[in-house]
């Protein structure tokens, strides 16, 4: 039996890759930070702050996994610009930490470090949908960090021989994403106009952007198909295949509510930069896993819509 390690695994995508290596059979260690729970039984539970070097040394000493699945990371683009250097620390240094600690060891575990399709940045006409061997040009903090880990990943693989692969994940939505996030955000704001605790107004940013949302639960799937079959120093793109206009992702959210609902751009949610179009030429992953996706979008928004009608009523 495996044993996997997910370091971060107290956020969204945590939960679901608990569950995904669960069916796969794998014993699984989590990590978390202090003030965070993880509900749920059948794995062992640890608290690790990533900045802290040698803690993490201490913590794959006595784990000593098979494969670690890194998903710690400031997550967020939007809290990125409020707060680089933070987002500087846990994205790049946590990350050198990580691998630090696993060069230190005396066996070769397997690593999926967690990138991002935000990592393409300023993609050109032509370039979509986007391989990974098209040129990085980050437009935010956060895609910059992101890129700064998956070169160190290739280097530490390169140079110490280490089973390091990466992936571009692009969106990933579903329950119990935090509404910083898009669709979250759309869903929450609708949950509480149907419920009457909000006026009938949804806030919006920039609707022309189009992003490549797949749901959480094919994300996972794909994360553990890599760490099986990729190839160390490679790097996957992991996404649906096709780009959406934010705009149809709220039209789709509105014809799935009752209420009558009137859109606002709040300034608020602008970015400094905006990337127009992010989309995933997803071939190499289908080709080195055989993976497609199974949840169509459709079903990950009422999904998303009814986690947060229950959410809604419990408060
Ligand atoms: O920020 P918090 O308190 O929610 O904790 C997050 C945690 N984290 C850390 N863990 C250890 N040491 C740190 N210094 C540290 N700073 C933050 O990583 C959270 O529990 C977890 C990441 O979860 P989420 O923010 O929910 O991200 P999600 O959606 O699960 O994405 C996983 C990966 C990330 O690498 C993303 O950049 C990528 O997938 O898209």
């Amino acid at each position: 039996m495996k044993k996997a390690l997910i370091i971060g695994g107290a956020g969204f995508v945590g939960g679901y890759l608990i569950r995904q290596l669960k069916k796969d059979g794998c014993q699984i260690a989590v990590t978390k930070m202090p003030q965070e729970s993880i509900p749920g039984d059948g794995f062992e539970v640890l608290d690790l702050d990533i900045l802290d070097g040698p803690a993490v040394k201490e913590l794959l000493e006595q784990v000593r996994p098979d494969y670690i699945f890194h998903l710690a990371a400031q997550s967020s683009v939007y809290l990125s610009w409020k707060n680089p250097g933070l987002t500087i620390d846990v994205n790049v240094k946590g990350s050198v930490n990580v691998l630090d600690a696993v060069r230190a060891l005396s066996y070769r575990p397997r690593i999926l470090l967690i990138g991002s399709g935000e990592e393409y940045g300023h993609i050109l006409p032509g370039e979509t949908p986007i391989s990974e061997q098209n040129m990085v040009r980050p437009g935010n903090i956060y895609a910059a960090t992101k890129v700064c880990q998956n070169l160190i990943g290739k280097i530490y693989a390169d140079a110490y021989g280490m089973e390091i692969l990466s992936v571009r994940a692009f969106n990933h939505i579903g329950p119990t994403q935090a509404p910083v996030f898009v669709v979250a955000d759309f869903c929450r704001q609708a949950a509480e106009i149907e419920a009457g605790k909000r006026e009938p107004v949804i806030r919006v940013g920039n609707l022309g952007a189009k992003r490549d949302f797949t749901d959480v639960r094919d994300v996972v799937r794909a994360y553990s198909l890599l760490m099986r079959y990729g190839t160390p120093g490679e790097t996957y793109n992991v996404g649906s295949g096709r780009a959406v206009e934010i705009r149809e992702i709220l039209d789709r959210i509105l014809a799935l509510t009752k209420a009558d609902i009137a859109v606002e751009v709040d300034p608020e949610k602008l970015r400094p930069v905006d990337v127009p179009i992010i989309e995933a030429d997803t071939s190499k992953l289908v080709s080195c896993t055989g993976w497609s996706r199974e949840i169509p979008l459709e079903q990950t928004l009422q999904e998303t819509l009814d986690y947060w009608r229950g959410k809604v009523k419990e408060n």
